[in-house]
């Protein structure tokens, strides 16, 4: 590989020449504890994920920018799916771009972190731990993150336990239940 740069433009992402992730209300419904018939039938997007992923090999990194609309799904405020890396000794950076968000990090022995993240904070994700972004602003969360190319997603393990805790949207505050 060669050296190279890419443009994030938020203005101008339809011109992105990486993997873009789009996934809507039905393809993530599962993640969330209720149902919601009205998003049901509109099927919007929930996230989207505009990824520079060049190389799966180990010592290459694939970066990121990830956008999570503003919404709830009977009050749980929208989310990734989450994820542990299926090669788990790998680590994750992200840096809040706009909006407001919480980034829940769970391990193996049931520990659980709900890290604030939003413009120009930083957030580690280190290895071994499962992840998933909240957004609990009214506008869309953006953020850029780099992880090691060869770590891939692990969904599976996080969906059958699920993380401790989820987010409530509750008097313009969100509350973790
Ligand atoms: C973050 C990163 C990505 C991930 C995305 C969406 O930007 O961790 O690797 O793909 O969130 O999350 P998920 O894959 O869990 O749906
Ligand atoms: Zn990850």
């Amino acid at each position: 590989m060669i050296p190279f740069s890419v443009s994030f433009d938020l203005n101008d992402l339809n011109n992105f020449s990486g993997n873009h992730i789009v996934r809507r209300y039905r393809d993530v419904k599962n993640v969330f504890l209720k149902q919601d018939p009205f998003l049901e039938k509109e099927n919007p997007i929930i996230y989207e994920v505009f990824e520079v992923a060049r190389s799966e090999r180990e010592g290459d990194l694939t970066f990121l920018i990830t956008i999570i609309y503003p919404g709830t799904v009977q009050g749980e405020y929208f989310m990734t799916k989450g994820h542990f890396h299926a090669i788990e000794p790998t680590a994750e950076v992200y840096y809040g771009l706009s909006g407001r968000g919480l980034i829940l990090c769970q391990n193996k022995s049931g520990d659980f972190e709900a890290i604030p993240i939003e413009k120009d904070k930083a957030v580690y994700i280190p290895p071994f731990w499962a992840h998933r972004s909240v957004n609990i602003s009214c506008e869309p969360l953006v953020f850029f993150a780099v992880y090691p190319s060869h770590a891939g997603h692990d969904y599976e393990t996080i969906e059958k336990c699920g993380f401790k805790k989820r987010v409530f949207a509750q008097n313009d505050k969100f509350i973790l239940i």
